[in-house]
């Protein structure tokens, strides 16, 4: 079962209204990292300065509120809200995966189709992203965010992964330290 009693978008989100599109994004990097191998140089937390200096620079253009967020080695899940009237995800997301491709080392190798989209061979071309629909499928989602490092092994509790709003919250009340969440919740092709 999921956590329940915590009121995360009233207390993180003052403004998150049925009105304001939130979605969670999974956005993966093209290959996942092989311990040892060449393409664990782009591992995303590896280079977390430089994507949270992209994420700023395309937040400060066109402007986001982070619900939530977790950066893991092969790729990262957040929880955002546009503001009123605005929907375009997808500008957002290109944008950030463009530049931080830009603005890292021109090293990695790029598939034929990628090159002729003037990509480089470093994110997936395609995220999953579900519209969240009310209070409760926010909630599991943001649960499943902060979730994620256990989920996927990288630590054996939740508060040990630096990489995430976890912490944000956990100092705002809304989760004691020691929370866990439900690993066995698939989202997407989260696994
Ligand atoms: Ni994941």
């Amino acid at each position: 079962m999921i956590s329940t009693g915590f009121h995360y978008g009233k207390r993180i989100c003052p403004a998150n209204g049925v009105a304001r599109p939130i979605k969670l994004s999974i956005v993966a990097p093209s290959v996942p990292a092989v311990p040892g191998s060449l393409r664990s140089t782009s591992s995303l937390v590896r280079e977390i300065d430089l994507l949270r200096s992209i994420v700023r620079r395309v937040r400060d253009r066109h402007p986001f509120h982070i619900d939530a967020w977790v950066v893991l080695p092969e790729h990262l899940h957040c929880v955002m809200t546009l503001p009123p009237g605005d929907s375009d995800f997808s500008l957002r997301w290109r944008l950030i995966k463009s530049g931080f491709s830009r603005a890292l080392p021109k090293t990695e190798r790029r598939s034929k189709v990628r090159r002729a989209a003037g990509e480089r061979g470093i994110w997936q071309r395609h995220y999953w992203e579900h519209l969240i629909r009310d209070e409760a499928d926010y909630q599991r989602h943001v649960d499943y965010v902060h979730v994620n490092p256990l989920k996927h092994g990288h630590v054996q509790r939740v508060r040990d992964w630096p990489y995430s709003t976890f912490h944000r919250y956990v100092a705002a009340g809304i989760y004691p330290v020691d929370w866990s969440g439900d690993v066995s919740v698939d989202m997407g092709s989260d696994s």
